[in-house]
């Protein structure tokens, strides 16, 4: 918080009133540079300024969202193998049909996985919403907000409303946040890097760095073996898959490696999401985009050059995502307005 104005007691339970309790902070940066061309690529072009989460949604978040939505989880926000896949578990789910209870498994700070684009939607709205925590997901909580889900769960038919306070980044959106840096400021020469670290050269994989500025959480396999570094899969350092062996690291474990814009892990850890419409493969009629590569992938997939996708209801242990927001200051206004006051309430990340 840049500064913190005093509130009255009575101010105060004016404002929980009208926000409900809250329990998550998203860590949001904001993505300037509106109007910036698109890449080669086509992509990353985005022409108002917006914000996204600096990390990918964690297992913590997630399961504050089981909590608040999901005591019958009528829409399937919670997948078995959360629990039980030892790749990249976990979130338990205990207790019956309106009485579900979750815990998260060991470290929580990691990437949720399992989780479908409808998921996504769903968390967004919740977020929209102001994290209402009836235990149910309904109008209010999961089915409205930034999109009119009204019980959708399959399919491509569903567009962001207008007003939307959080949502699935756009294509664009989420590859600006990645690549973009401007030439005039360091970036490279048409102003995209390749790879989310802020460079044309192939990141290193590693299980976590405090200060390698270009690495990740991929495969990579160069000599010397078992020095700590492209030795495989980032976190085990070999080359040979383990079904027991968790793969994922900490949202913003490479404290260096952050893009411009300061996101982390947008190459690397789980693939995220977006909300592309991307329907040119035969076998899959209709699909959403994904981006960035995971744990289980070679550098070819971080690359900004790879453009994948998958069916929208799709989950495993390789897929997560991260939100987009509006930039502070309108949230900021929208605060206010909540409150009918002027209050110089200015936070970083933004909370509701
Ligand atoms: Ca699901
Ligand atoms: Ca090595
Ligand atoms: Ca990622």
């Amino acid at each position: 918080m840049k500064t913190k104005p005093v509130l009255s007691t009575s101010i105060l339970a004016m404002l929980c009133t009208a926000a409900t309790a809250s329990a998550l902070t998203m860590d949001t940066v904001t993505i300037g540079d509106p109007g910036n061309p698109d890449h080669t690529t086509g992509y990353g072009g985005v022409a108002t300024t917006y914000a996204i989460g600096k990390y990918e949604v964690t297992l913590n978040q997630y399961r504050e969202f089981l909590a608040a939505v999901a005591v019958t989880d009528t829409y399937g926000l919670y997948n078995p193998s959360m629990g039980t896949d030892l790749n990249s578990r976990g979130i338990t789910q205990t207790g019956s049909p309106g009485s579900y209870a979750y815990a998260v498994i060991g470290d929580g700070n990691r990437p949720v996985t399992y989780v479908s684009w409808f998921d996504a939607a769903r968390f967004s709205n919740w977020l929209h919403n102001g994290q209402p925590s009836t235990g149910s997901q309904t109008a209010g909580t999961t089915e409205t907000g930034a999109y009119a889900l009204n019980g959708t769960i399959s399919g491509v038919g569903i567009s962001k409303g207008g007003g939307a306070q959080y949502w699935i980044p756009s294509e664009s959106e989420w590859y600006k946040a990645a690549y973009y840096q401007p030439a005039a400021v360091g970036g490279d020469t048409d102003g995209y890097w390749l790879y989310s670290t802020g460079s044309n050269e192939t990141p290193n994989s590693r299980n976590g760095s405090v200060s390698d500025a270009n690495s990740g959480n991929f495969i990579r396999s160069a000599t010397p073996a078992a020095d700590g570094v492209n030795d495989g899969y980032a976190v085990s350092g070999s080359t040979s898959y383990s079904d027991s062996q968790n793969y994922l690291t900490d949202v913003g474990a490479f404290t260096q490696a952050d893009s411009y814009y300061g996101t982390f892990d947008q190459g690397g850890n789980v693939w995220e999401w977006n909300d592309a419409v991307i329907s040119y493969d035969y076998l899959i009629s209709s699909s959403r985009g994904l981006r960035g590569g995971s744990w289980g992938d070679t550098k070819f997939y971080i690359h900004s050059s790879n453009r994948s996708y998958n069916d929208p209801t799709y989950e495993d242990s390789y897929v997560g995502f991260r939100v987009a927001t509006v930039p502070e200051p309108t949230v900021s206004v929208s605060l206010m307005l909540v409150g009918g006051l002027l209050l110089a309430r200015r936070k970083r990340p933004s909370a509701l």
